[in-house]
């Protein structure tokens, strides 16, 4: 039996994932629109917490205010009619033929104007929903010709703009925090800000770095190769990780945006040791898990609910699972005879000077470089004890 979700474990989906058509770069929609109140509704019965989305996800681009104001007052009616709470929001900058060459560092500056004064007007609607995080994917910031984008330029105003939305968020006192959401690619050539590392790289250099965190997704990390829980382990050492996107991915091709763990599962696996504290009792991060997934296109209207339900119910049961590898007496003595503890033990001694270890001949002159090179880790042991209780083997 797959475990229930309810709203103590603050689940959140983008309106976006469960509304997606399903039209890809080769073929129509598949499923008809979906009205935001009917997916508030929909998934408040499934057990989620939360419902995250675009300004364009709500309110169709263009509308004008009478109608605008009709969109939200009818969307806050859902919401308080099932306790559904929007935790997070973020603007659509791409998807208008106006943002295809960017929106924040597009070289048109009248765009980057624009750009900056939708975000404006979405942030409002984020305070008085009471979202306290603002998420900020750069999908159209970037370039298909290395000649057309001087990307030291781009930077620039990608920090300019960062820079005047938070000094307008603290000026009104919105409380809110930024989240920048790192891919590679797709579907510019090249994206600003490609991985968690460049991300934080950028943040460093913002005027209001305080407020200014990261929102890392699965698939957009694998798609660069990369070791999700690796990323989010250094964001989380950074105190960097604001928020945080679920999804599968299937290795370095498109984006998938498939179920979470239906991509890497091991490394899934791991992730959610690492977010629910590693066995420490204390969950290293206290932000939504938010599910950044799309139905896939195979899928009708009943294979959506059917796909929305497994992200919450993989979770659960990934930290079920981890919780059990972490209490098993073999899978504690894999990691003390593999030394893991012993990395959270400084290298030199409190207050021990590099003198000291010059000094100290048992650390070279008397070490036997053979035998600790010769020592096993037993790593492979470790995973495979993870494969058996993934498995339910254990
Ligand atoms: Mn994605």
């Amino acid at each position: 039996m797959a475990p229930q979700p309810t709203k103590a474990d603050r689940f959140a989906f983008g309106l976006w994932t469960v509304g997606w058509p399903a039209r890809d770069p080769f073929g129509d929609p598949t499923r008809p629109p979906l009205d935001p109140v009917e997916s508030v509704h929909r998934l408040a019965e499934l057990g989620a917490w939360g419902v995250t989305f675009h300004d364009d996800d709500l309110i169709p681009f263009g509308s004008d205010d009478a109608t605008r104001e009709k969109h939200i007052e009818r969307f806050r009616e859902a919401l308080a009619e099932t306790g559904i709470v929007v935790p997070t929001m973020t603007t659509n900058l791409f998807n208008h033929p106006v943002f295809k060459d960017g929106a924040f560092t597009s070289n048109d500056r009248s765009i980057r104007r624009y750009a900056l004064r939708k975000v404006i007007r979405n942030l409002d609607l984020a305070a008085s929903l009471g979202a306290q995080t603002y998420v900020f994917w750069g999908g159209r910031e970037g370039s298909e010709s290395d000649g057309a984008k001087d990307v030291r330029a781009a930077l620039d105003r990608y920090r300019e703009a960062i820079d005047t939305l938070a000094q307008y968020v603290i000026d009104r006192g919105y409380g809110i925090r930024f989240a920048l959401e790192p891919k590679p690619n797709e579907p510019r050539g090249d994206i600003l800000l490609p991985t968690i590392g460049h991300a934080l790289g950028f943040i460093s250099s913002l005027e209001h770095q305080e407020m200014v965190g990261l929102n890392p997704e699965v698939g957009h990390e694998q798609m660069a190769g990369l070791n999700f829980a690796h990323g989010i382990a250094q964001a989380l050492w950074q105190g960097k990780l604001f928020h945080i996107d679920l999804n599968g991915q299937r290795g370095i091709k498109f984006d998938q945006d498939l179920v979470f763990g239906h991509g890497d599962l091991l490394n899934a696996f791991f992730l959610v040791d690492l977010l629910e504290g590693a066995g420490g009792g204390v969950p290293a991060y206290d932000g939504p898990r938010h599910f950044d997934y799309k139905p896939s296109r195979t899928e009708d209207i009943n294979g959506v609910w059917v796909s929305a339900a497994a992200n919450m119910s993989t979770y659960l049961l990934l930290k079920e699972r981890a919780a059990a590898w972490r209490a098993d007496p073999e899978v504690q003595q894999a990691l003390a005879d593999a030394r893991v503890p012993e990395l959270a033990t400084p290298t030199l001694a409190p207050g021990e000077s590099y003198s000291d270890l010059i000094a100290d001949a048992s650390a070279y002159e008397a070490f036997d470089v053979e035998a600790a090179g010769a020592r096993g880790l037993g790593a492979v042991r470790i995973n495979q004890l993870a494969v058996e209780h993934l498995l339910g083997a254990r």
